[in-house]
């Protein structure tokens, strides 16, 4: 494949204003945040969330932080606890924080201190349809993503839902930063294929660092 040329640099690619893609940033780290990802899950389990439709969600999802994004019938929001288990989130791991600041600095964003991490899991055929991430106060602070394993095309529109979205391939250890004006674009990701990665297996993990309140 093409892209496999051009996997092992580091690159980063602006989307948009406050927006790039910094490939492999988080590459050297990645065996580490995936061994926190299971330790993670095993404190809080992933879970395919409801929408407020009550459509079983593709994308399993659980959080760590402070908060935490849940999604059921009553509509979204963050909570500080886990409601499946009702214990708070497990702690952030140093080294996502770490991450996290680093990767918003290099886009000219001091101190970025998150209080959540959602983390989501694609098996083959999962997607998330495009979106706007509000359902944070602050729209200020950027949100920091990481995608390890599986590649996957991230779809990345404008302002509006109806215009149609640019696709920008994400692999293993992939950064992206989105602040500014950039913060409010539709974004998804498209289904995601078959294939192995020798760190994740058959899935695709993406934790999104966000600053919430
Ligand atoms: C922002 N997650 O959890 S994050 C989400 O890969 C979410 O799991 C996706 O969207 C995932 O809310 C994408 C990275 C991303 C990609 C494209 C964007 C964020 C974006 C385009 C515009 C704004
Ligand atoms: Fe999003």
């Amino acid at each position: 494949m093409l892209f496999d040329l051009f996997e092992g640099e580091r690159s980063r690619l602006t989307l948009g204003v406050g927006a790039a893609l910094l490939g492999g940033f988080a590459r050297e780290r990645a065996d580490e945040l995936i061994s926190h990802i299971h330790d993670l899950s095993a404190q809080a389990p992933f879970r395919h969330m409801e929408t407020r439709g009550g459509k079983r969600m593709s994308v399993a999802m659980l959080n760590c932080g402070p908060l935490g994004w849940v999604s059921d019938r009553s509509g979204y929001r963050y909570t500080a606890s886990d409601p499946l288990t009702g214990k708070a989130w497990p702690a952030f791991p140093p080294l996502f924080l770490d991450l996290a600041a680093r990767a918003a600095q290099e886009m000219g964003f001091q101190d970025f201190v998150p209080d959540a991490c959602l983390i989501n899991r694609y098996q083959p055929g999962a997607r998330l349809s495009l979106h706007q991430d509000m359902d944070e106060q602050d729209h200020v602070a950027p949100i920091v993503s990481v995608s390890l394993g599986l590649p996957a095309t991230f779809l990345w529109g404008g302002l509006h839902r109806n215009m149609r979205p640019a696709r920008h391939q994400v692999f293993h250890g992939d950064v992206v930063v989105w602040g500014g004006p950039s913060r409010m674009i539709f974004h998804g990701v498209d289904v995601l294929k078959d294939g192995f990665h020798p760190a994740t297996g058959t899935v695709r993990f993406n934790l999104t660092f966000r600053k919430v309140r």
